[in-house]
């Protein structure tokens, strides 16, 4: 029995599910990109789809599970479920219109034309929001609709905003926030179930570890309680003395985010040989 994934097969998902698929230890045989390939040591294999088709492939059971981006799957309306948020290509999908516009609120798409490639979700939200407007469905390019006098406005994913402020357009409204998801059939037979349940507990071990650090310092055991105040760790840190009297080394995990904080009050409290090491996996 093997579960079968539907991956992107190239394109923005490409890189960081191999990535996420590598570091779960699911190495693919076949370095040339085959369609269909199966991994070693794991009973999984791998699709590679265009990502507009693979919450079919899920829905339908051509594959098993597939890795897309939430504003792809919200969009097809496939009836699959989400079995895990995967937390990368994190964009949103957002009204925008030209910048110099003066814009209020929602009421002024009123009667407009609107170009997207996400017309589902457009719809819909126009719909909760009383809104009539022409949707005009296009794919690709759509940030240059405007300009050329093919919509009054865009509905399309925007990540940094370059895009838009190089087509001299604003983002005016939020309308859902997007992440990569693993998704899963409704009816997954309880052997690919297992799989699937062994692979996210993979998942989980490598995000866990994912922006935490594990650190090592020495420090004077008149600074030690202060020291262990700040280091909260997943359970209390561990100490051991060291071989010169009245010192011990001290050893942790902590938030990549609190870093540049801790360590600076670390040093204050006269901590010394301070390491910070990447963690691999982590198991809680
Ligand atoms: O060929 P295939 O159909 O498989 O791929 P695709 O061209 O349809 O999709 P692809 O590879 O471009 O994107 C795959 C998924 O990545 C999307 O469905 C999103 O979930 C996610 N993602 C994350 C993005 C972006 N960030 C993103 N910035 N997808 C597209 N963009 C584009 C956007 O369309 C716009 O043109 O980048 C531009 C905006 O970027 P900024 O940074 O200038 O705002
Ligand atoms: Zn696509």
């Amino acid at each position: 029995m093997t579960l079968r994934i539907a991956v992107q097969s190239k394109g923005r998902l490409f890189e960081e599910t191999m990535e996420l698929l590598k570091e779960t230890g699911i190495k693919l045989n076949n370095t040339k990109r085959t369609l269909l390939v199966r991994a070693n040591d794991f009973p999984v294999e791998v699709l590679f789809l265009r990502d507009d088709d693979i919450p079919q492939a899920v829905a339908t059971g051509v594959t098993d599970v597939g890795i897309v981006g939430e504003n792809e799957f919200v969009e097809k309306n496939e009836d699959a479920e989400v079995a895990k948020r995967l937390g990368f290509s994190k964009c949103r999908l957002s009204l925008a219109i030209p910048k110099d516009i003066d814009y209020k609120d929602v009421s002024w798409f009123n009667d407009k034309k609107i170009a997207t490639s996400y017309p589902h979700i457009l719809s819909t939200f126009l719909k909760d929001q009383n809104i009539t407007a022409e949707i005009h469905e296009i794919t690709g390019s759509v940030e240059i609709s405007p300009s050329i006098g093919l919509s009054e406005a865009i509905f399309d994913i925007v990540s940094s905003g370059a895009t838009l402020v190089s087509n001299r357009l604003k983002e005016v409204e939020v309308v859902m926030r997007s992440e990569a998801l693993l998704i899963k059939n409704k009816n997954l037979e309880a052997e690919k179930s297992a799989i699937l349940d062994d692979l996210i507990f993979r998942i989980d071990a490598v995000q866990t570890a994912y922006k935490k650090k594990y650190i090592m310092l020495n420090a004077h055991e008149s600074k030690l309680q202060d020291i262990i105040d700040l280091l909260p760790g997943m359970n209390s840190p561990t100490v051991t003395q060291l071989a010169s009297n009245g010192w011990c080394s001290v050893q942790s995990v902590i938030e990549e985010k609190r870093f540049w904080e801790i360590i600076t009050k670390l040093k204050a409290l006269g901590a010394e040989g301070i390491l910070i090491l990447p963690i691999e996996k982590m198991i809680l």
